[in-house]
Order: C-alpha cells, then structure tokens, then sequence
C-alpha cells in the first residue's frame, strides 16, 4: 500500500484499514508495519480483554494521539464523532482496523463474549493527552474556548 494512501494527519478523520493476510493450509497470517500499513510509527500496543458484554470503554477524545483498532477475536461497536457528524463501527475482522485520527471522540460497547481488542498507538501512554468531557472536546473542535 503506497505510504501517499496513508498521510492523514489532517484533524477529525477516522478510516478502515485493510491489512495484508498470508493464508495457507497452516492458517492465516496479518501483519502490520509501522509507517507503511498504518500511517504513523508504531510506539505503544495495548490490549483489551475479559469485557464483560455490557461493558462501555472510551468516552475521551485525544489531543494528538493516534491509534489503530482492531477486533483480533470477536465483535465490538465503536461510536465515533468527530465534533460535528456521528458514525458507528463494528469491527470484527482481525484484518481491518479503524484508524483513528487525533481529536476524535469514541466510545466502545458490545463487546462480544471473550472479544479481543488490539491497538496500535502513535505515543506512549499520557493522561494529559486525554479528553474526557464531551462538552470541552466540542468546544475544542468547534473552535470555542
Ligand atoms: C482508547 C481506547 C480505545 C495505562 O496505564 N496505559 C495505557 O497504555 C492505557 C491505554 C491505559 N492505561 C491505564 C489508564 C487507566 O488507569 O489503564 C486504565 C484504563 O484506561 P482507560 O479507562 O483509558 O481504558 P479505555 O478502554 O476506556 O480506553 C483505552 C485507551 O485509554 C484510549 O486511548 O482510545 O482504549
């Protein structure tokens, strides 16, 4: 996939990612590279696991992170906005990924019994990087202080 695809670093974008797969009588193989499938390089991979099915993750938008989700096993709802337009995901196919651009808002729920939820970060962890009420993340998007 020509890196020119993946440059996004333009605010409010969130987009599928397809990966390559390798399949054989063995089974299948994804693989992901940092810079070429997903357009940042990778520094952080974490992991979501025992949701319990009723279970809602998120709720926070991130001033510059980015990330890469995927459902690795089982089914998950991802609802995205963006400050002006709402959109829901499922992802349950461990060889699509939702790109999720800085300055997003997204919320995870029904997560699926033993669902894996894998993501690929373009930073290490930092709480001050999160967003976490609603009303401050419009404002920001909206251009409000
Ligand atoms: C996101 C969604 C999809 C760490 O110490 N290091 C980490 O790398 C992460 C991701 C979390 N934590 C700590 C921070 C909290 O004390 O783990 C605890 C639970 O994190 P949080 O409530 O933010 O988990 P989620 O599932 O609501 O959100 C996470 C990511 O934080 C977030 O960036 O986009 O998954």
């Amino acid at each position: 996939m020509p890196m020119s695809e993946l440059e996004t670093n333009d605010q409010g974008h969130v987009r599928l990612i397809d990966l390559p797969v390798v399949s054989d009588p063995r089974g299948d193989l994804t693989f992901v590279e940092g810079g070429r499938h997903v357009p940042f390089a990778i520094q952080r991979v974490y992991y979501l696991y025992n949701v319990p099915v009723d279970a809602e993750r998120g709720g926070h938008a991130h001033l510059e992170l980015e990330q890469v989700v995927f459902a690795l096993s089982g089914s998950f709802r991802l609802k995205i906005d963006d400050g002006h337009q709402q959109s829901e995901y499922w992802l349950r196919d461990p060889r699509k990924g939702l790109y999720i651009n800085r300055m997003i808002w997204r919320e995870m729920d029904s997560f699926s019994q033993g669902a894996v939820c894998m993501v690929l970060a373009s930073k290490p962890y930092d709480e001050a990087d999160y967003i976490r009420d609603h009303g401050k993340f419009t404002n920001l998007v909206r251009g409000i202080s």
